[in-house]
């Protein structure tokens, strides 16, 4: 194939320039590969200036993927109603024939599955244009970054990634002709009313071979299939770095914690789907780098992460003006905002389920025309926005962006937390005893527990090692083990937390919750006080809890709040039953991962031997007080 000759017949002059300008045989194979391949009508090559992304925008409105909304720069966004969040039936990882991944990932034969998607994209761009989007994932020229190039006939598609991703046109001429860039190819197929008509055609296939590093996507539209920048890249950045073996590529927030005499103290953390992961990462009082994805690295002796995206892809559902403020101030004021699958209100605004306002008389959503009575084909009420509802914001547009949010050099961390939801077993906040601890008992053993909100049995446990088990496209041992090895080259490791927002009264899964909505800042504190030995704390079997005394002064001084020793008592009780069971659970998966290193089980018995020595001299629900 002449990819030059390709190029030069099928893009206009301009485009073409666009493209010769960054001397890249390999990038001009791949583009000219899918021109042959996806038979497009014309090709946009998007350079990263100001008129080409106010190009991808006005397109986006032009052909009805995007709506304005009332208020300035608000569009929104309808996914197929059967498209609204990740298809992980339709979603694999090509591997080599007779290699497996873990039980929890979905794997295809790399010959398969690309002969597959590669029938499914034949010509499926015919009539549409192709879009050329440039990215950096990771700030501009910072060692964490690597390019990635996207084709997609989505102008949504590349609306978004100019918002959530830096621009990487320029990254691209200093790559000096290097294959060292990921790739993408998207198409939303063919569409009916806007929307994805051959949804059983629908294939996400990531290709993670060194010299491949490919995702091909076809026949879907909601965000986390289609936009290639985002989980796609995750896929193959935790491959890569794996390779590698220097850094890792994390599920994982980034945010500066605020400590005393405007020390700023950088934290990450992983949770699974809604375990507060973005509230956290936006709330009041402190800045925020990234929600979503980081890279990691150890520079000069320390670990430090960058944010992989520049803008903010969250799930809108209960941001309210309560919870969430900065969210909220964010999503109902003048910016660029993308909304995805929300209520479009009759003064042409923007609402969703749980806004903390009233309930709008119609409107319009995914579902078409819609009343708060309508309901479902099964009957069910149909709610004002879908679940898994979305905006998409620019970092740079909050006040709360902390100032290291593009530095190169990253920021240093000082601590790590892994987020889970239970209304039973584990306290607020909890410092692991060490980094083997932290990743070998809280980060592998990460559980979110099923609500109302979720499909599923109340209270059932899913663990999500890592908050990571949808994204692996290694075996979850490897990726364990590289987390583990990770401080072999630092100075000092940081420190690893637990967090649970979500314990009941009694434990009951229904019951009300025993700690407020904005005691996530207390928690958030208090680990910053720890990592620079600022707190004590007590030694439990299962980590390090704070002080009463220091929680109380945190309470007044932050939330203006009298903080009562017997709410203390009720959220740091050691609740052993709980914490066995749950040791029980972890090491009944592990048992079946593959490979699951000795010193994950070692570490587990330790711990289920303190508790069990503990509750004989103490009983099964232990007080704080009674350790001190
Ligand atoms: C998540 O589900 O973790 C997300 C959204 O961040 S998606 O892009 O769909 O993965
Ligand atoms: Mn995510």
């Amino acid at each position: 194939m002449d990819s030059k000759r390709t190029l030069q017949k099928r893009l206009d002059k301009k485009n073409y320039r666009k493209i010769e300008t960054l001397k890249n045989p390999h990038l001009e194979d791949f583009i000219a590969c899918y021109i042959e391949h996806c038979a497009p009508q014309s090709v946009f090559v998007c350079d990263g200036s100001p008129q080409d992304m106010q190009y991808l925008r006005e397109k986006a409105l032009e052909n009805g993927e995007e709506r304005k909304l009332a208020t300035a720069g608000h569009t929104i966004h309808f996914d197929s109603a059967k498209d609204q969040a990740r298809a992980k039936g339709d979603t694999a990882v090509l591997v080599p024939a007779n290699i497996k991944l873990s039980e929890n990932v979905r794997t295809l034969d790399s010959e398969e599955g690309r002969k597959e998607v590669h029938e499914i994209l034949k010509d499926i761009m015919k009539g549409k244009e192709m879009l050329v989007i440039f990215g950096s994932l990771g700030p501009n020229n910072s060692v964490f970054s690597i390019p990635g190039v996207q084709l997609s006939d989505s102008y949504y598609v590349g609306h978004n990634e100019i918002m959530l991703f830096r621009q990487g046109y320029e990254d691209f001429k200093k790559l000096k002709g290097s294959k060292r860039f990921f790739k993408f190819v998207h198409s939303q197929g063919e569409l009916i009313n806007g929307v994805t008509k051959n949804l059983d055609k629908r294939r996400i296939y990531m290709d993670i071979e060194p010299n491949v590093e490919t995702v091909y996507s076809a026949n879907n539209q909601y965000g986390g299939n289609s936009i290639g920048f985002k989980k796609h890249a995750m896929r193959l950045a935790i491959a890569r770095a794996n390779r590698e073996g220097d850094w890792l590529c994390e599920h994982m927030f980034l945010m500066g914690v605020h400590g005393p005499k405007g020390r700023v103290t950088y934290i990450s953390g992983a949770y699974p789907s809604a375990c507060g992961k973005t509230s956290t990462a936006m709330v009041q009082g402190e800045t925020i780098v990234g929600d979503d994805i980081a890279y990691i690295r150890v520079i000069d002796g320390e670990l430090k992460a960058v944010n992989v995206e520049k803008g903010m892809f969250g799930i809108i559902g209960d941001v309210k003006e309560k919870g969430d403020p900065e969210i909220f101030k964010a999503l109902t004021s003048p910016r660029g905002v993308i909304f995805s699958n929300v209520l479009i209100a009759p003064d042409g605004n923007a609402r969703w389920s749980g806004d903390g306002r009233p309930t709008p008389e119609r409107g319009v959503n995914y579902t078409g025309e819609w009343t708060p009575d309508k309901k479902d084909a099964d009957g069910k009420p149909v709610p004002i926005s879908h679940p898994n509802a979305r905006y998409t914001i620019e970092i740079k547009t909050l006040k709360n962006r902390d100032v290291k949010a593009d530095d190169p050099d990253g920021i240093p961390l000082g601590g790590v937390i892994y987020g889970g939801r239970d209304s039973d077993t584990t306290v607020p906040v909890e410092q692991a005893f060490d980094w083997t601890h932290g990743i070998l008992t809280k980060a592998a053993a990460l559980e979110s527990e099923s609500t109302f909100a979720t499909i599923g049995e109340i209270g059932k446990r899913d663990l999500n090692p890592m908050s990571n088990i949808d994204f692996l496209s290694i075996p979850l041992t490897d990726y364990i083990n590289d987390d583990l090895k990770i401080v072999k080259n630092a100075k000092k490791a940081p420190l690893i937390f637990s967090a649970n927002y979500f314990l009941r009264k009694d434990g009951n899964p229904k019951g009300e919750f025993i700690t407020g909505i904005k005691d996530k800042r207390i928690w958030l504190k208090w680990m910053e006080l720890r990592i620079h030995g600022d707190a004590e704390a007590i030694k439990t079997p299962t980590g390090f809890i704070p002080k009463y005394e220091d929680l109380k002064k945190l309470f007044k001084s932050v939330l203006g709040e009298d903080y009562t020793r017997e709410q203390y008592n009720e959220q740091f009780t050691i609740r052993i039953p709980q914490l066995l069971a749950k040791i029980d659970r972890v090491e009944k998966i592990y048992r079946n991962v593959p490979n699951t290193p000795e010193i994950l089980f070692k570490a587990h018995e330790e711990q289920r031997k303190r508790l069990e020595d503990l509750r004989k001299k103490k009983g099964d629900y232990v007080k704080p007080e009674e350790l001190a």
